[in-house]
């Protein structure tokens, strides 16, 4: 069993791996013991997404529907207004979110009034009492701590892949760009959202060096989502290959035991997960999903469907 308190500053690919490829169930019974010490017990936390900006991305990451270099049948549209916004907002607290978190389809948050309206769309949902996330691209050190002090709780800046695989999925920018945002979200003190995407044809080693550049974020993220690849027509990779549902397991389990303090969320990709996987995601660490008909872009279970399986496990909302 991993010991916490011999936890190292660096930990190196041998450590990740050695945790990842233990039999299955031995992991799952090593994330859950951890689980158990550093969160609270049968809680999940329910988040909903806002796709704020829709479309016309002109970054080229081969799984994103938004991406304006291919031809997907999404809804695009410009930035939403505050009413609109604050709306969805109110509706998500009310169906037992704790958590709104905001999208756009941006390379870089833009230095003009779109930036001043989100700032002060930050503020707004900041005083209904949830927590505030923002995903919304790159950004300066300058526009972090303008985010910050509009009360933004966190954002989320996915490194989706290893750094090898990373340059075969997203061409636009580079892994150093991303690595770059999390700098400045960490100088502004700023919480950090930061995952991946399991199922993109990536192997098991890119699996590991995801968790393990994860796990040496200093400090480490707050919050780690990790999405199945959900396959949509018209991206590049909407006839991949379904990923083994044991890897996302062994994913969930292995960023469980290494990001102790993190909420572990399963992501994008669960309506093409029955109960029993999702069941087996949560034994093995998972203490986050998103709530509501539609992620960004594509389908999410229904509010029903969830409560129904919520309660069938006696688990409760956070
Ligand atoms: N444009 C911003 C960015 O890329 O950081 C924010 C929005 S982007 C859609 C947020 C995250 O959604 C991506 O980093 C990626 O991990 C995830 N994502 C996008 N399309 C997906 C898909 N088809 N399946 C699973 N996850 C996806
Ligand atoms: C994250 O890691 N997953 C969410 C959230 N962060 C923004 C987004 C999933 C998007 C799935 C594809 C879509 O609906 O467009
Ligand atoms: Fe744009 Fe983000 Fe989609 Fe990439 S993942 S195409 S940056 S919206």
């Amino acid at each position: 069993m991993l010991n916490l308190e011999e936890k190292k500053a660096t930990y190196l690919t041998e450590d990740i791996s050695n945790i990842y490829n233990k039999p299955l169930l031995e992991l799952v019974y090593e994330a859950q013991t951890i689980h158990r010490q550093y969160q609270p017990h049968n809680k999940i936390q329910l988040c909903t997404l806002s796709n704020i900006k829709s479309g016309n991305c002109p970054e080229d990451c081969k799984y994103c529907p938004q991406s304006s270099r291919y031809k997907t049948d999404i809804e695009k549209y410009s930035l939403l207004s505050k009413k609109e916004v604050l709306e969805q907002a109110n509706a998500a607290k009310n169906s037992g979110a704790t958590r709104f978190c905001m999208g756009a389809a941006w390379k870089n948050i833009p230095d003009n009034s779109d930036f001043d309206e989100i700032l002060d769309i930050v503020k707004e949902v900041s005083k209904l009492n949830v927590e505030v996330c923002c995903t919304l691209g790159m950004l300066t050190e300058k526009q972090a701590h303008k985010l910050k002090e509009a009360g933004l709780t966190a954002y989320n800046h996915n490194l989706d892949t290893s750094s090898k695989f990373y340059k075969e999925i997203i061409t636009t920018r580079t892994y150093e760009d991303r690595l770059q945002t999390i700098q400045y979200l960490a100088s502004a003190g700023i919480q950090l959202c930061c995952g991946g995407i399991i199922g993109l044809g990536e192997d098991k080693e890119d699996r590991i060096e995801l968790i393990k550049t994860l796990s040496n974020l200093n400090p480490q993220p707050e919050s780690v989502p990790i999405n199945v690849l959900v396959k949509v027509p018209g991206t590049p990779l909407s006839e991949q290959n379904e990923i083994d549902s044991f890897e996302l397991v062994r994913t969930i389990a292995t960023s469980r035991i290494f990001i102790p303090k993190a909420k572990v969320r399963l992501s994008a990709g669960r309506l093409s997960m029955n109960n029993e996987l999702q069941t087996l995601c949560f034994l093995a660490g998972a203490n986050s999903i998103f709530i509501g008909e539609k992620l960004l872009t594509t389908d999410n279970p229904q509010i029903n469907k969830d409560k129904q399986l919520f309660e069938k496990l006696g688990v409760s909302p956070l």
